[in-house]
């Protein structure tokens, strides 16, 4: 309204999308109901010491069969559009062939229980649990996978498609190569610096021929989410510094980002990967494909890397070599899960693709903070933290707007706590908080607060720090 003490510059562009996201195998459990396969992440899971005291995603959050709690409390928080994904091996429980209808009718119902409350969903098909049956066969490493996604893809299109306008290929193809590959904390737990490159490559080669099959099926709105890094030379003025941010920069998102949006892997990449495998899997014509036309670049961001020349420094487990060069520990305020808060670095980010990679539509499809909230005497979360963490980051996003950066949307993550990976239970990244035993829902302060904010399509004084 005209009388709202709100000054302009804290408001939003209209038409912004307000929502928060989720993960399949973070939050639905169910793991063995209604014909589900296995994935990726039950077998990593339940190998020794690969997960924070050993917990896996069998029961999560119970979301398979919450969900109709799970959306209300969504409108309830005034969400326009939510993000989720889709466990492919609940849809072809061995990667290829037979699709398993009971897992299309669970995806059918949420779709439908979303739009009846006038949330409109963003499928993500892709957010790391891949059919274990496809890993046997050498996951992403093997050129069929990207195949086999193509087709996973048009199956979830033929089903939702009439409902379903934004459509996102995959979540961060550098945690599933590099983490998946490289580093092995992540599912399927391989260290070989050969085949995370060989990842990299069939997951942009999937994504390529999934975005042109939803394509050609007739979809809206085709994109892929990246985590780009938002790396920095410690010193600017030290060459050796800026030549070990090139590098970085090179392995985390110009090898994404150049083939996506310019069609051809960056040389200095190319002769990087060469060190450790030859390109004979990247095939004349691939990234022709990979180049597929996006209509908006999903953007996942928690925090800023700054590296430095250093002599002797052994390579970082999850950059292939990257001998030589020093990631500095994370310094001033830091979150729950170690990672550095610093709202600007976002802003330098987006500005920097928006010049590089001009025309490029942006949304940020996560952004948010771990802290180990639990419930005070009054029975309530109040995450102040967590609140300082989103407002920092939203006037992040201003600025860049006010730069002229095409920001479309924002989501939260996380709609609500859930199985964070490697870390399992122990880290929470929810507005909405789960206690693990009882599945009680309760929305933290943060999510209150947020209601607020989209409900203004802008920021308010509560959250704003040293003020
Ligand atoms: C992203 N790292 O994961 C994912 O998209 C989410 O599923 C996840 O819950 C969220 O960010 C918070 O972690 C990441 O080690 C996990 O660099 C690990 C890393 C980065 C992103």
């Amino acid at each position: 309204s005209s009388d709202d003490p709100l000054a302009s510059g804290v408001r939003f562009p209209d038409g912004f999308v307000w929502g928060a996201a989720t993960a399949s195998y973070q939050i639905e459990g169910a793991a063995n109901e209604d014909g589900r396969g296995p994935s990726i992440w039950d077998t990593f899971s339940r190998e020794p010491g690969r997960v924070h005291a050993g917990h896996t995603g069998d029961v999560a959050c119970d979301h398979y069969h919450r969900y109709v709690e799970d959306v209300a409390l969504m409108a309830d928080l005034g969400l326009a559009s939510y993000r989720y994904s889709i466990a492919w091996p609940r849809i072809q429980p061995d990667g290829t062939g037979p699709v398993n209808t009971r897992g299309l009718d669970f995806y059918d119902r949420l779709t439908d229980e979303l739009i009846g409350k006038g949330i409109d969903p963003v499928v993500t098909l892709y957010h790391w649990d891949l059919p274990q049956s496809l890993q046997d066969r050498g996951g992403w490493t093997a050129r069929e996978t990207a195949e086999a996604f193509a087709e996973y893809a048009q199956i979830m299109h033929a089903r939702l498609g009439d409902r379903v306008r934004t459509w996102t290929t995959l979540n961060e193809p550098w945690c599933s190569a590099y983490l998946g590959y490289a580093s092995g904390v992540h599912a399927p737990g391989v260290r070989d610096a050969a085949s995370a490159f060989k990842a990299v490559h069939h997951l942009l080669l999937g994504h390529g021929l999934a975005a042109r099959a939803l394509r050609e099926a007739g979809a809206q709105s085709v994109s892929i989410t990246l985590n780009p890094s938002a790396v920095f030379p410690l010193d600017e003025n030290k060459p050796g510094d800026v030549d070990a941010a090139r590098i970085v920069d090179g392995l985390s998102n110009r090898i994404f980002l150049d083939p996506l949006l310019r069609g051809r892997y960056p040389d200095d990449m190319r002769e990087h990967m060469a060190r450790f495998t030859d390109l004979s899997f990247i095939r004349e014509g691939d990234e022709a494909i990979i180049n597929a036309p996006i209509d908006v670049l999903g953007i996942n961001f928690y925090t800023p890397s700054y590296v430095s020349a250093k002599p002797g420094q052994p390579a970082s487990p999850d950059a292939p070599g990257t001998e030589g060069i020093a990631f500095r520990k994370p310094v001033g305020p830091i979150t729950d899960i170690g990672w550095q808060i610093e709202p600007a670095a976002l802003t330098r980010l987006l500005d920097r693709i928006h010049r590089d990679y001009p025309g490029t539509p942006m949304m940020i499809t996560e952004n948010g903070a771990a802290y180990p909230d639990g419930p005070a005497e009054d029975g309530q979360i109040h995450d102040t933290n967590r609140i300082e963490y989103f407002d920092g980051h939203l006037r992040a996003c201003l600025d860049a707007i006010s730069h002229g950066v095409d920001l479309r949307g924002y989501f939260a993550w996380s709609l609500m706590d859930n199985f964070e990976w490697a870390e399992g239970y122990a880290k929470r990244f929810g507005i909405v908080h789960v206690d693990y035993t009882t599945q009680r829902r309760v929305p933290k302060d943060s999510a209150r607060w947020y209601q607020e904010v989209i409900r203004r399509n802008g920021l308010t004084d509560q959250g704003r720090i040293g003020e």
